[in-house]
């Protein structure tokens, strides 16, 4: 079989996110009706701005508004990690950014599957952050050893997926037969399990550790535990789950709103208390357990190093006027000293872009046809876009912020404080559970804005100007 009769990972990568959204509606109702929210509260947005809905229009966003922009699991074992990494690889997806949670009282580290190019992003851009459980964090030499003993053992890939991966491997793609079986087999390591693997009695004594161990280190497998839409309106989204009777965690993550919004603003709500069997139960007894929630996510530009190291301080500062972690007694509170802090950083994109704190893609501007007559060669790229020869728009943030994952994570888990983890974060460590390492995020969105600069240059026939490097 040659190349041109293979699925495309995006083919691939589109037909899998959509098992999972079908799949993970059936087994969340809840999950549905937040969906139904979302489209209501996108088409008010849309119908109220006839600019946007052109845009969305042209760029073909408007079909997939409605599909769901990412997910999350978290596995136990590097063995588990690595392949994972492997099945992703068969949907175009890599490892993206790595995460530490310790610091925040999440014994993880993280990175995030996603497609890369520009094009397989605007194709399907569904991604899936991926945690995994840093067993030596647990305390209790006794129970880690229970955990890593039960980790160990589990299977969480069934045998098809794992020759199809190899098949895929070896040959350099799927047939779209292959790929059809191949997600249908995939998607059964992210199925929901009401039987534990484990004692209640055990369960509790993990739970006491962290609700997160509990919930890795308990069942068959890696539940997916979330899914996430985009919504063009967040707050009103966050509104909208009161009045349908849906409580939504206390705030919303990250940046506050703006004009020209940054990063990634995320909201769910909360997890759902969920029956369970547990070993040695009688038929008829069962416990109970919360994993799985429903999130919603708004995307704003991706900001450069130093754009954002701004953030991260104006995020410490609101947080350390506020004196302790968001929740729903001080919320009122915390948006407005959040606002508040963020007044110094600029909201629009010339300035952010003169500024150096954004990345933005460049195009030549309708004026460029005439750019032969003209001497451009001197003139710096801040005169180009000053006279209307090149003009630039956002390039959207497609990654995680550590600090609001840790809240999703903190949300979900339920109410005790977060522990303190002295344990220094790990990268090295999570390269090597995972098989190779993780790309850099800013990494690629820098070259994505060279690569656009670098084509306005050949279309204005300019070279070797200092902007174009
Ligand atoms: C992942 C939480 C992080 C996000 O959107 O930041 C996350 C988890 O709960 O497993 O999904
Ligand atoms: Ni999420």
């Amino acid at each position: 079989m040659n190349a041109s009769n293979f699925s495309s990972t995006d083919e691939i990568r589109s037909a899998f996110s959509h098992a999972m959204s079908q799949m993970y509606r059936d087994e969340v109702p809840l999950y549905g009706i937040l969906m139904e929210l979302v489209s209501e509260v996108n088409r008010e947005v849309i119908s109220a701005d006839p600019e946007l809905f052109k845009k969305l229009a042209q760029t073909g966003e408007i079909h997939r508004l409605h599909n769901e922009r990412h997910g999350a699991i978290r596995v136990g074992t590097d063995a588990e990690l690595s392949m994972l990494c492997r099945l992703f690889a068969v949907m175009g997806m890599e490892p993206v950014g790595y995460y530490d949670l310790a610091p925040a009282g999440v014994p993880v580290h993280s990175t995030a599957f996603r497609a890369i190019e520009d094009a397989a992003l605007n194709t399907c851009p569904f991604r899936v952050f991926t945690s995994l459980l840093r067993v030596e964090l647990i305390d209790d030499t006794e129970l880690r050893a229970i955990a890593q003993h039960l980790l160990c053992q589990r299977k969480i890939f069934t045998p098809r997926a794992l020759e199809l991966i190899e098949q895929c491997e070896a040959a350099g793609g799927l047939s779209a037969a292959d790929a059809s079986e191949f997600v249908d087999r995939a998607l059964e390591t992210f199925r929901w399990h009401n039987i534990a693997t484990v004692s209640l009695d055990q369960y509790m004594k993990l739970s006491a550790q962290h609700r997160l161990i509990a919930d890795v280190v308990a069942f068959k497998g890696p539940h997916i535990n979330h899914l996430t839409p985009r919504t063009m309106d967040i707050d009103a989204v966050q509104r909208g789950m009161f009045m349908k009777g849906i409580v939504p965690k206390a705030v919303i993550e990250g940046p506050p709103r703006r004009k020209c919004p940054i990063l990634l603003r995320q909201t769910s709500f909360k997890a759902l208390e969920e029956s369970i069997s547990f070993v040695g139960q009688e038929v008829g007894e069962s416990g109970s357990h919360s994993a799985r929630f429903g999130e919603i996510e708004q995307r704003g530009v991706a900001l450069t190093p130093k754009g954002r190291a701004l953030y991260d301080e104006r995020l410490s500062v609101a947080r350390n006027e506020l004196g302790e972690v968001p929740n729903e007694a001080n919320a009122a509170e915390y948006v407005r000293i959040l606002e508040k802090a963020f007044q110094a950083f600029p909201d629009n994109y010339e300035e952010m872009r003169s500024l150096g704190l954004a990345y933005f893609r460049y195009f030549p501007a309708e004026r460029a046809m005439e750019a032969s007559g003209n001497n451009l060669q001197m003139k710096s790229l801040n005169q180009l876009v000053d006279e209307g020869w090149i003009r630039f728009e956002p390039i959207v943030y497609e990654d995680f912020l550590p600090v609001s994952a840790a809240g999703i994570f903190q949300s979900n888990l339920g109410g005790d404080a977060p522990p303190h983890y002295s344990a220094n974060s790990n990268q090295k460590k999570f390269h090597s559970a995972l098989g190779r390492k993780t790309l850099n995020e800013l990494e690629l969105y820098a070259e994505s804005q060279t690569r656009s600069l670098r084509s306005c240059a050949r279309i204005m026939r300019i070279s070797e100007a200092s902007w174009m490097l």
